[in-house]
């Protein structure tokens, strides 16, 4: 890549971080979600941090802003309404928190985005650092008590795991019968071609799940007593095991006492292995209705490293991937008879999983694999834009585009220029 090249990436994609900011958040894309989604929200201040470190601490503040009484912090926050998202507000009618919500929560890549970026302003940051952890501590309590099975985390709806078609939750998704879920209209259908979306029988569970939840009230006892989607996921499982380790290590600089978090972080570090499916040997989802593990190999299989977990088998599988697959890493193995490029995360590649892995293997000691998959992810987006998600044989763009986590990647993690500092 020319320097040139690189400068004008660089220059885009900031200009898409500013472009999708709305005011103390940042949308993931204009049109397509015009709201605050949780992960990417962290992934978006990540991507702040590398040019306007006020602004990456802006968006952590809002996002924990929205946070529940209980300490569930949620996968949408709907500051605005907007008619061209479903389901919005009216429909998830989660009025527990201070700002109008969705009733569930979403990978929490926070704790360990607030740790880099902390780490890059570590005099000025401490007061806003300070004031967060006990918001951020009071959200992993809440996972450790209503979506721990086991030391393992589990998914009480398949938005939960920001991978919402993925192969993972298809046994699950099959003993739901969406009786009574009557008639909706979808939007995004309207922003994206639909071959690169969930499917209406996909759809008709999501909107069922939401009713019942509502039905509910969001209260946590009454839907743990009685709920039909319970999955124990590699994504959850492995990212909140991360961000306990950075959470107990911002607490320990600050003087502040980390012992229950060291006390989750010996119960996940068990819990996390139960996740290794005997049969194939690498790391997929556990339906918590059979105990039965669902046997795909998902770019989330790979998020080990990222938790702390050495495995010889998952490198294996990571080289094999980087052999037969041009641009890696696709959510679901090309080989498995569900793969498809296009549709969404039954196959397509993402820039955000690509870091998360990224990051765990450089961590761990295998910084050629890293360099690797940093490599074709710059390669992917330079030809291919800021899109959303991409098709792991040719490239092509997918889902919306101009994205927040595709420029913060880039910034972040991908450029070229982090080589250069
Ligand atoms: C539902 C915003 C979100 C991401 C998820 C991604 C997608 C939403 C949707 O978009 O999910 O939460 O409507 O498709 O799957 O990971 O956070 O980018």
């Amino acid at each position: 890549m020319s320097a040139s090249d690189k400068i004008a990436l660089d220059d885009q994609a900031r200009a898409i971080l500013r472009g999708n900011d709305r005011g103390g958040y940042t949308v993931p894309t204009d049109g397509l979600y015009p709201y605050q989604w949780n992960w990417d929200s962290a992934f978006a201040a990540w991507g702040f941090a590398t040019f306007d470190i006020d602004r990456a601490w802006e968006e952590v503040e809002t996002l924990l802003s929205g946070q529940w009484p209980s300490g569930m912090v949620p996968h949408i926050l709907f500051h605005r309404e907007d008619p061209g998202y479903f389901p919005g507000p009216d429909v998830w009618g989660a009025s527990n928190g201070p700002i109008p919500s969705s009733g569930i929560s979403q990978p929490p890549v926070a704790a360990p985005f607030m740790r880099a970026i902390w780490e890059q302003d570590r005099a000025a940051g401490e007061a806003r650092l300070r004031a967060l952890l006990p918001k951020l501590v009071a959200w992993h309590r809440w996972f450790m008590r209503w979506r721990n099975r086991d030391g393992m985390i589990f998914i009480a709806h398949p938005w939960e795991a920001g991978r919402d078609n993925c192969a993972d939750w298809d046994s699950a998704m099959a003993m739901i019968d969406p009786v009574g879920v009557g008639e909706y209209t979808r939007r995004d259908t309207s922003h994206v071609n639909p071959e690169m979306r969930p499917t209406k029988e996909d759809y008709d569970r999501y909107i069922w799940l939401v009713q019942r939840g509502r039905r509910m009230g969001w209260d946590d006892a009454t839907m743990a007593a009685d709920w039909p989607f319970q999955v124990a996921d590699p994504t959850m499982t492995f990212i909140l095991l991360r961000a306990h380790r950075d959470l107990a290590d911002m607490l320990e600089a600050l003087g502040e006492a980390r012992g229950e978090v060291d006390a989750w972080i010996r119960e996940m570090e068990e819990g996390a292995l139960r996740l290794r499916n005997p049969e194939t040997g690498f790391f997929d989802a556990i339906n918590l209705a059979t105990m039965e593990h669902t046997g795909h190999l998902t770019s989330a299989s790979y998020l080990n490293w990222y938790a702390g977990i050495e495995d010889d088998a998952m490198l294996g599988h990571l080289e094999h991937c980087f052999e037969t697959v041009r641009y890696p890493v696709p959510s679901l193995a090309v080989t498995s008879p569900d793969f498809n490029p296009k549709r969404y995360w039954r196959g397509p590649t993402w820039g955000i999983m690509n870091a998360l892995i990224g990051i765990g293997l450089k961590d761990m000691g295998h910084a050629g694999h890293a360099e690797t998959l940093r490599d074709l992810t710059a390669g992917l987006i330079a030809e291919h834009g800021f899109a959303e998600y991409f098709d792991p044989q040719t490239g092509g763009a997918a889902g919306g585009g101009t994205f927040t986590w595709t420029a913060a990647v880039w910034l972040a993690w991908a450029t070229p220029s982090q080589g250069d500092s």
